[in-house]
């Protein structure tokens, strides 16, 4: 989970910035984009104010923030408002001391703060004699690097036994107050890092704030989150049926993501409503490969009517194996029996084992649900992001609807984690769905925050509204769906019969 996902790391942020209204938006991570200057200064030069942040295995989390923007200048550059932190084990800001040189920028090197001070610290002022400010460019010319009070790495590093071993260092006291701070506390003495963030920092509104009880950022048909609300929903669900029970005895909503986006958490969670209580049926958990390698086709069975749709569980979608986009169309006509076992090196083929040659309506997909871990989806590998892309073409060719289940809002906003039913109210949410729609260009009143049942004991009216809600939106859409290529079978069974060809 990104870092600055935590409320109060925000929080103290912006307190430390001095303005309580900015957002951080994550536009570089080393685990996604790669440990090396290259790939830091192409997210960042020209980007405004930042905020770098580093997780090291002491599992001390430091950082910089910077309010000029970096330009790969080859050089140290003055940024009276830079100032280093520490967020664990302690919340402390290293202000600047005013020695200058805050900011080393240089191409080959990650965000780096403060050193070489016996370089000529007067040639690179912030303004000029008359007192304006000065571009970057003016700002820098050419030196190299010493003693710098937080350098993350220069050059480039791969990940080794889940950490970059980089060339860090810090020498806090020099550019930037010590606050009695020295390496050993500032860093813990570790220059590895789980991962190494960087965040523009743009001027937003108050983004913790939920909206006034009166305005939601949408409107819907709940109207309170109690027992009530929960059996409406429901019973609503209970009674759903197909267009024709004959033909499709059942609308099958399929489930794809990224692994550990909680595909398999939200069989769960669905399945807990129907039971009345917590229930994992379906291994779920963290792992660097999918946890889920067979297709299931989950009846929802539980104390009461089996409703009349069906949950499709798949394996989780990785950037250079598992599931593919080619893979994705059979799945979606229908071709992959239930318990399909997949191979992460193997391509579907009609060779595979069970292959469904001739799949009916009632085997396709009726429903595309794509699932997305709200807390990570900004640095969801590219190649993952073009096969959900791609997946929803094959859809869209298809005339599937296609939903998001947007999972994990409780890390997402920590209003919703306390109380899942202010989801509506929250500003966090509301800015993660429309970037998801703009991201996906998927309708927003598709995409449905979720919270999944994890760590509970014992069930939650207010999650099995969120979890009724969205698959009362998705089973609607299955149904138009199929209605949909019902009637189309039928006009070209009686076009058929007109011209005498029998099927
Ligand atoms: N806090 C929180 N955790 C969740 C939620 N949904 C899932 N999780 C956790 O996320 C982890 C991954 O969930 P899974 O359901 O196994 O994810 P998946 O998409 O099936 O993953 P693979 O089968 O491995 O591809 C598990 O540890 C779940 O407990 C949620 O809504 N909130
Ligand atoms: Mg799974």
């Amino acid at each position: 989970m990104p870092i600055l996902d935590n409320k109060t790391y925000r929080k103290q942020l912006r307190a430390w910035i001095g303005d309580p209204a900015l957002t951080f938006d994550l536009l570089y991570s080393a685990s996604r984009d790669g440990c090396t200057g290259q790939a830091f200064h192409e997210k960042y030069n020209n980007q405004g104010p930042t905020v770098s942040i580093g997780q090291n295995s002491a599992g001390y989390v430091i950082g910089g923030s910077t309010s000029i923007a970096w330009s790969s200048c080859r050089n140290y550059v003055n940024d009276d408002r830079a100032f280093l932190f520490q967020l664990i084990p302690n919340m402390v800001k290293f202000a600047r001391n005013g020695n200058g040189n805050d900011v080393y920028d240089n191409g080959t090197y990650g965000p780096t703060f403060g050193g070489d001070l016996n370089y000529n610290q007067t040639t690179f002022d912030t303004v000029d004699s008359y007192g304006y400010g000065l571009d970057v460019e003016e700002v820098c010319s050419v030196s190299e690097p010493c003693g710098n009070n937080l350098l993350f790495f220069s050059n480039s590093y791969n990940k080794s036994g889940g950490y970059f071993n980089t060339n860090g260092c810090s020498y806090i006291g020099t550019n930037y107050d010590a606050n009695g701070f020295n390496t050993q506390t500032f860093t813990g003495n570790s220059d590895s890092y789980l991962d190494i963030e960087v965040y523009a920092v743009k001027q937003g509104h108050l983004e913790d704030e939920l909206y006034e009880k009166d305005k939601p950022w949408r409107k819907t048909e709940i109207n309170d989150w109690s027992n009530k609300t929960r059996d409406k929903l429901f019973d609503e669900l209970v009674s759903f049926s197909t267009p024709s029970q004959a033909k499709v005895p059942a609308a099958r909503l399929l489930l794809v993501g990224s692994v550990g986006a909680g595909k398999s958490s939200f069989f769960n969670t669905v399945r807990s409503v129907w039971k009345g209580k917590v229930h994992s049926q379906v291994a779920t958990g963290t792992a660097p490969h999918s946890l889920t390698t067979k297709f299931r086709v989950y009846e929802i069975r539980g104390g009461h009517q089996t409703p009349a749709f069906r949950l499709c569980d798949t394996m989780g979608l990785e950037e250079d194996q598992g599931l593919d986009v080619g893979d994705m169309a059979y799945l979606l006509d229908g071709h992959v029996p239930d318990h399909f076992q997949f191979n992460p090196a193997v391509r579907i083929t009609r060779k595979s084992p069970g292959f469904v040659k001739d799949p009916g309506l009632a085997e396709v997909i009726h429903c595309v649900a794509l699932v997305i871990d709200g807390s990570t989806y900004k640095v969801i590998p590219p190649k993952v992001k073009d096969k959900l892309l791609g997946i929803q073409t094959l859809a869209r060719d298809r005339d599937i609807p296609v939903h998001v289940v947007l999972t994990k809002v409780d890390k997402v906003c920590e209003d919703v984690a306390e109380d899942p039913s202010v989801v509506f109210h929250s500003r966090v949410i509301e800015k993660k769905v429309k970037e998801i729609s703009d991201t996906f260009g998927i309708q927003s009143n598709h995409i449905h925050p979720v919270k999944n049942y994890e760590s509970e004991t014992s069930i939650d009216p207010r999650v099995d509204i969120l979890t009724l809600n969205a698959l009362r939106q998705m089973t609607g859409s299955a149904e138009d769906y199929i209605e949909d290529q019902l009637d189309h079978m039928e006009e070209t069974d009686t076009q058929m019969s007109k011209m005498n060809i029998k099927r």
